[in-house]
């Protein structure tokens, strides 16, 4: 296993989300199955853990240690790289000697546990200096370089190995061209740092729909490095309604060879991780005819024995359509989009010319209620609670969607047939954020305006 612990290429999963980290027992799953699907990178980055962010300065108690300590030694057993992320760029003096002894003795306590590979990371802090640090560098940039290339050399004096990481406070194209960080934040940060520092970037956007090798070789042009790829696709930590078990998608088999690795920073849910890493996997070792589709298919397939339940079993072809409704960001897997559009224009025409169309859609509707109904029979019971908030909801809308095409087709026009007994005024739907997020429309160009007048 050296051998891929030893490779240059990263690849593997950022444990970098907002929320809930992940706890021990799931690290070790997670490791597990690192190794075997033949990744070799796990970095610890967890944004709400005291510790790695607002707490950065507080040294471990022994038991924390005690944890990353077993951690770091199963990633070596099993040949994969554990790097150890801090971000202290939410109050640091970038000026201050005293801080960057801070920083390194966190990290001496890292190293004393066995681990050789570090990240700095800027990403979401405010982009202002205090006036000190102001009048020290003059830029935000040279002072994050500052502060990175002695953290850098100094680790390299104790790991000489070290692979060093670095997120810059712009890290996607959206937020350079809003010029975060100040002008010329990302040229200063490519000519300052080392070129053995990797420096960490998630494309064109926060969460990139597609990354192409047109964007990344720009990149490497400003950076004056392969970018290593920080990937939110799966990501699910800004909207507690979703998650995604669609597949690796929307990057070609060609970026391989563009970026010095890619680290997936997938959903919370460790449990609802299975078709990203599997479909990530097959994309970092496979072939140049990749498919996204047939990959999350196969992989929907492996997944499907871990849906054994106390009762009736899930029929494949049902959990594919589930997969579906919480496929990527951007979009629904085929199923699912097909299924929405018969709702869509059923609930636009006259009962009189449906024909078969309310039949389909209330037969798939019903099916898929009533998966979900049998999903809380789950043996495996942390999957079914990573999916049980989200499939209530889906049932609460299925179910009245049924109800409204059935009194329709009935020819049930008046507000009394329309009304349901468990979808009541004041519950169902309510609460402040709803009424919020109301008031504001999203629309197509990414702006918002209150919804037209009726
Ligand atoms: C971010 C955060 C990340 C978060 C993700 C998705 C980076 C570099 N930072 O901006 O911690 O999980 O978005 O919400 O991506």
């Amino acid at each position: 296993m050296a051998n891929r612990a030893s490779t240059r290429f990263l690849a593997g999963v950022i444990e970098g989300f907002y929320g809930q980290p992940w706890n021990q027992a799931e690290r070790f799953e997670l490791l597990d199955r690192l190794a075997a699907s033949g990744l070799n990178t796990y970095l610890y980055a967890p944004k709400d853990d005291l510790k790695h962010r607002a707490l950065w300065r507080e040294p471990y108690t022994p038991e924390e240690l005690g944890q990353l300590t077993s951690l770091i030694a199963r990633c070596q057993m099993s040949g994969l790289k554990f790097i150890y992320a801090l971000g202290a760029g939410l109050d640091i003096c970038y000026g201050e000697a005293a801080e960057i002894e801070k920083l390194q003795q966190r990290l001496a306590q890292l190293l004393a546990a066995g681990c050789e590979h570090f990240a700095l990371l800027f990403d979401d802090i405010p982009d202002r200096l205090s006036p000190e640090d102001h009048g020290r560098f003059g830029s935000f940039a040279l002072a994050q370089c500052h502060v990175a290339n002695a953290v850098f050399r100094w680790v390299r004096e104790r790991s000489p190995a070290a692979r060093f990481l670095f997120c810059p406070t712009p890290y996607c194209g959206r937020m350079a061209e809003r010029k975060l960080g100040g002008e010329n934040y990302l040229e200063t940060i490519g000519r300052e740092l080392p070129p053995e520092i990797d420096v960490l970037w998630t494309g064109p956007e926060i969460i990139s729909r597609e990354i192409t090798v047109e964007h990344v070789r720009e990149m490497q042009r400003v950076l004056r490095r392969k970018p290593l790829l920080w990937d939110n696709l799966h990501a699910n930590d800004y909207d507690g309604r979703r998650f995604y078990c669609g597949p690796y998608a929307g990057r070609t088999p060609e970026l391989r060879k563009e970026i010095a690795g890619v680290l997936l920073n997938p959903n919370c849910e460790l449990a609802l991780n299975f078709v990203p890493l599997r479909t990530f996997a097959e994309f970092v070792r496979g072939s140049a005819a990749w498919d996204a589709r047939h990959a999350y298919l196969a992989a929907m397939a492996e997944w499907w024995p871990r849906f054994a339940t106390g009762g009736q079993p899930v029929p494949l072809e049902d959990l594919v359509l589930l997969g579906d409704c919480y496929y990527l960001p951007f979009e629904e897997g085929a199923g699912a989009e097909v299924f929405f559009q018969r709702a869509r224009a059923l609930l636009a025409t006259d009962p009189a010319e449906w024909g078969e169309a309310a039949g389909k859609f209330l037969a798939q509707s019903a099916r898929l209620r009533e998966l979900c109904a049998r999903l809380t029979e789950l043996r495996d019971r942390p999957l079914f609670y990573a999916l049980s908030r989200r499939i209530w909801e889906l049932r609460e809308e299925l179910d009245l969607l049924e109800r409204y095409v059935t009194a329709r087709r009935e020819n049930k026009s008046s507000a009394a047939a329309l009304r349901s007994d468990f979808h009541l005024p004041g519950t169902y739907r309510g609460g402040l954020v709803p009424r919020l997020q109301r008031l504001l429309a999203p629309r197509a160009d990414g702006s918002f305006m209150p919804p037209a007048a009726p």
